[in-house]
């Protein structure tokens, strides 16, 4: 029997505590309106972020010195008075802006809604505003509003506009959040002021004079307080009662979860969520980020996202003339062609309905269809456990002839296994993500149980762990990649339950990752806890060191340390658990282990 202490953490419930554990998640209370106004968005799934301001200016230069960090932060980071930070204004003439050419661009890569900043924290409305005349109609010689040029463009195209809007940061302003460098330190301000006479006025002219707006992203909530983040959200859907509101308002009173910046869920989460991910390492346009990602990363971050049932807003950082970055241009051409063949396994799709990751790809499902996505081609066969439909028909969906696949289902259901294997052409039809639709009757019906998968490897993934804390006062829990976190106390378990379909000999592997700060001080990454695993009736004693290192591409904050914990022989197929327990921490400071899987890998 479990201790009392011991509690049962299933994927949703752990994903759901650490969302909840956020200022950034959404109310649970269901609510009928809510349901209606994010219809369009659950069928969207990819869309166009763009981060436009005074910033581009610089460009991640200031005084002729590079300023580290992301470019929209330059003002903060180089400590720039406000006095002189307002000149950007006037240098301001984005001449070559063309709200169609972008609206075409987010169009063509298939994107289904634009999130702009009508203002970041440096708190430059990029539109004409009458509650503030720092923006870009009053104050630059542009003139223009380019809001209203989008708002049109997208009308037209059938685009959503939603506008992105920092309702607590506002360098600009005495009692805005964040300046302390012009302004006294945010505790002795009179934020109230601030939300009263700019965040609440300007919100009130978005919704009133652009037409109908998707949503509006608000973020950093910083000095909001649980009434303010209720009371925004409700103006909002009070003067439009369609438009979403973003998790980033703050206080769960948002319409929707919003994972950190370029954070992909490594698990299923059970509720609506959005992750905004950077093409290269900037929101703002700079001159010197050249790290762009490659087509293949973009294409398996969304795919990845749509498998774990969440929105992809994929940033783009204009110049100060206007123009979106040619590297950017191209990758979201590429993706487009992508989606124009293959967009049936992404718009208006549900998650992978299995509880873990699978080794060979993602899948995406509808009523009627499974869509394997096949990232890495197998050689002519892909071998699939645990899938119980009955499968009618398999085809490639880049094949416009549809030519019927050849698969083979077969399994024992007495041990619970099945198995498809489908025969494919040597080449694969795509290059970056070529799909498998599986045609079956009704939903998706998978094996609900951890299992093993065709290669012989089990994963047992962190975030599927049933936790047994020690204490009430344990703080073990999963931090928004679904990696473990708060695991100080050596007293402190794991256990998973997983299925075994072939007997062997297996070897152990821990995956911990780095830390998720890069920049703070110490080490990324520390060794030296003294695991015990019990499995199989076998206990294996280890102490955690590092033995290789891999990225995961398409999760930027997720490279992994691997660290061998034994061998083990499992003699028979069936039902089996593995406890995962820490002799001593000791020496780990406050970091604890950040486990993301522990793998059983057949032994060479
Ligand atoms: O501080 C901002 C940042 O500049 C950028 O706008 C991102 C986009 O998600 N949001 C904030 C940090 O999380």
């Amino acid at each position: 029997m479990k201790n009392p202490s011991t509690r049962r953490v299933t994927c949703f419930l752990c994903v759901m505590a650490l969302l909840a554990a956020s200022a950034w998640s959404q109310s649970t209370t269901p609510d009928p309106q809510r349901e209606q106004r994010i219809q369009w968005w659950r069928q969207a799934r990819f869309g166009m972020f763009i981060h436009w301001g005074l910033y581009a200016v610089p460009a991640g230069e200031w005084k002729g010195k590079p300023i580290p960090g992301i470019g929209e932060w330059i003002m903060n980071r180089a400590r720039i008075p406000v006095a002189e930070y307002e000149q950007l204004a006037r240098q301001f003439n984005p001449v070559k802006f063309n709200a169609e050419e972008w609206v075409r661009l987010a169009k063509d890569a298939g994107m289904k809604y634009i999130v702009i900043t009508s203002k970041h924290h440096d708190g430059f409305a990029m539109y004409g505003s009458k509650a503030s005349s720092y923006n870009i109609v009053d104050a630059t010689p542009f003139k223009r509003d380019p809001m209203k040029e989008l708002a049109a463009a997208c009308r037209k195209a059938g685009i959503r506009l939603c506008f992105y809007y920092s309702h607590a940061q506002d360098w600009h302003e005495r009692d805005g959040a964040g300046n302390d460098w012009d302004f006294p330190p945010d505790p002795q301000k009179n934020f109230a002021k601030y939300f009263e006479e700019k965040a609440k006025p300007q919100v009130r002219e978005l919704l009133a004079n652009y037409g109908p707006l998707g949503l509006i992203w608000f973020d950093t909530p910083r000095l909001i307080t649980k009434e303010q983040a209720v009371e925004i959200t409700a103006l909002v859907h009070k003067l439009q009662p369609s438009c979403l509101v973003s998790g980033r308002v703050g206080h769960n009173a948002g319409d929707y979860d919003s994972a950190g910046d370029n954070q992909i869920s490594v698990g299923l989460v059970r509720r609506d969520w959005e992750t905004p991910v950077t093409m290269n390492d900037t929101w703002g346009f700079k001159k010197d980020d050249h790290n762009w990602k490659s087509v293949p990363v973009l294409i398996r971050q969304l795919v990845r996202i749509t498998s774990r049932g969440g929105n992809y807003l994929l940033n783009v950082g204009p110049t100060a003339e206007g123009e979106i970055p040619q590297p950017s241009v191209e990758r979201l051409r590429e993706i487009g062609q992508w989606l124009r063949v293959n967009g049936e396994s992404i718009y208006g799709t549900s998650p992978n309905p299995f509880t873990y990751n699978l080794e060979w790809g993602f899948i995406t499902t509808r009523e009627g269809k499974l869509y394997l996505h096949l990232l890495d081609w197998p050689q002519k066969q892909l071998t699939v456990y645990g899938i119980r439909n009955k499968i009618r028909n398999a085809y490639l969906l880049a094949d416009r002839g549809r030519k019927h696949l050849a698969f083979k289902q077969e399994g024992d259901p007495a041990i619970d296994f099945y198995s498809t294997s489908i025969q494919l052409p040597v080449a694969p039809p795509d290059k970056y993500d070529s799909i498998i639709a599986l045609e079956i009757r009704g939903g998706p019906n998978v094996l609900p149980a951890l299992a093993q998968q065709p290669s012989g490897t089990i994963s047992l993934e962190a975030h599927l762990a049933d936790v047994h804390k020690a204490t009430s006062g344990s703080v073990i829990a999963f931090d928004p990649r679904g990696v473990v976190t708060g695991w100080v106390d050596a007293r402190d378990w794991l256990s998973w339950d997983f299925r075994i379909f072939r007997p062997g000999t297996y070897d152990l592997i821990a995956l911990t990752t780095l830390r998720r700060m890069p920049r703070a001080a110490g080490p990324e990454w520390q060794g030296g806890h003294r695991m015990l695993v019990e499995v199989a009736g076998k206990q294996l004693r280890s102490t955690m060191s590092e033995d290789g290192r891999f990225v995961d591409p398409s999760n930027p904050l997720m490279t992994y340390v691997t660290s061998k914990l034994g061998q083990v022989t499992i003699d028979k197929a069936g039902a089996f658990q593995l406890a995962l327990k820490a002799e001593s921490m000791e020496g780990q400071g406050k970091l604890g282990l950040a486990l993301a899987a522990v793998r059983l890998v057949p032994a060479k």
